[in-house]
């Protein structure tokens, strides 16, 4: 695929802008600001801005309890996002998602499941729709090394792969299902291979290279639009938080973290724009300045906006009710 030094340029942004919104909530959450569990995607931004470049209007994506990325670069608005994550009425489910359950239909992004694998199955009822309607549209779904263990994800695939149907499926294997590391998972290294048990195609990228990335969604997706079935891409990465946030996380050594922190997706592609003299510093800095100007706003958006109310917890949810029917 081509890029302009445009494209360039919002692939960057839209790295960083995720890299300082996480960034941001890390701080927030750990001063009490932000309820609930929350799990940072730092160190895995680049799979994150190249999968939604290549998705159109019109395309669904259900990604993990990791990928608050995905929701900033579909353009749900980190507003309305962050007052959801600071469980305001603002938000983009009204507070009442956080940040497991953020999304926006019109958008084209699910909310996260809570059950690991369960959306490796539900991503299929898209991509079928998308086929009977034979909108030239597609469905991906983006969840961990850990859910590709959960048999969902081989009924998902499967169903996929004999109904032809337009889903893409993406591991972001970052080595570790909380504490427990792959190599305690599985006894493969390539989780792509998997793809051959269902006549899938499969390959294992780089997910740290935004142009692998770039490289894989983007012949994926094609194939995928002009009826040439599903595609399993495992990108490999490393996530540089704990779990979530609070992990202790002792199960994974500082020389560890500190080798992957070197292979950082931002710092890579910003050497990429060096060289290529595409950008120079001093327009990079200003894309950091300029995103933690927007984060800024979002910040004060979500502290600013109101709580729900009582009244609110009854709406947009079943309840039994004795007077009812259903009774
Ligand atoms: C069926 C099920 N089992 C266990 C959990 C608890 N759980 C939440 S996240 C997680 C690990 C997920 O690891 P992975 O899929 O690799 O994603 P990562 O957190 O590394 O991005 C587990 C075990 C769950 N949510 N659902
Ligand atoms: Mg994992």
């Amino acid at each position: 695929m081509t890029l302009t030094n445009e494209d360039l340029r919002k692939l960057l942004e839209d790295m960083v802008y995720i890299r300082t919104f996480e960034d941001r909530l890390r701080i927030n959450f750990a001063a009490g600001a932000v309820p609930g569990f929350v799990h940072l995607g730092i160190g895995q931004e680049a799979i994150m801005a190249g999968t939604c470049f290549n998705l159109q209007d019109g395309d669904t994506i259900g990604a993990s309890h990791r990928e608050h990325g995905v929701l900033l670069c579909r353009g749900i608005g980190g507003d309305r996002l962050m007052a959801e994550l600071y469980g305001r009425k603002t938000g983009i489910c009204k507070g009442k998602g956080g940040s497991m359950h953020a999304g926006d239909l019109a958008k084209g992004t699910l909310g996260c499941n809570g059950i690991l694998g369960a959306a490796q199955t539900i991503i299929n009822g898209f991509s079928f729709a998308h086929k009977f309607r034979n909108d030239g549209k597609i469905a991906v779904t983006m969840f961990g090394d850990g859910a590709a263990n959960r048999g969902e994800f081989h009924e998902g695939l499967n169903f996929a792969a004999i109904w032809n149907l337009p889903t893409v499926y993406m591991i972001n294997n970052n080595g570790y299902a909380i504490s427990v590391p792959k190599s305690k998972q599985n006894k493969m290294d390539d989780l792509s291979a998997r793809g051959a048990a269902y006549g899938v195609p499969g390959v294992q990228i780089d997910g740290n290279d935004i142009f692998a990335v770039l490289e894989a969604t983007s012949e994926a997706f094609k194939r995928a639009r002009e009826g040439g079935g599903p595609t399993l891409i495992e990108s490999k990465t490393y996530r540089w938080r704990g779990h979530f946030e609070g992990d202790p996380d002792t199960y994974r050594s500082e020389e560890e973290k500190e080798f992957w922190k070197e292979k950082c997706p931002i710092k890579r592609f910003e050497k990429y724009l060096l060289e290529h003299e595409v950008m120079n510093q001093a327009e990079i800095d200003d894309v950091w300045k300029m995103i933690k100007d927007r984060v800024d706003g979002h910040q004060k958006f979500a502290e600013e906006s109101p709580w729900p109310t009582e009244e609110d917890l009854l709406s947009d949810v079943y309840f039994y009710d004795e007077g009812s029917v259903l009774a």
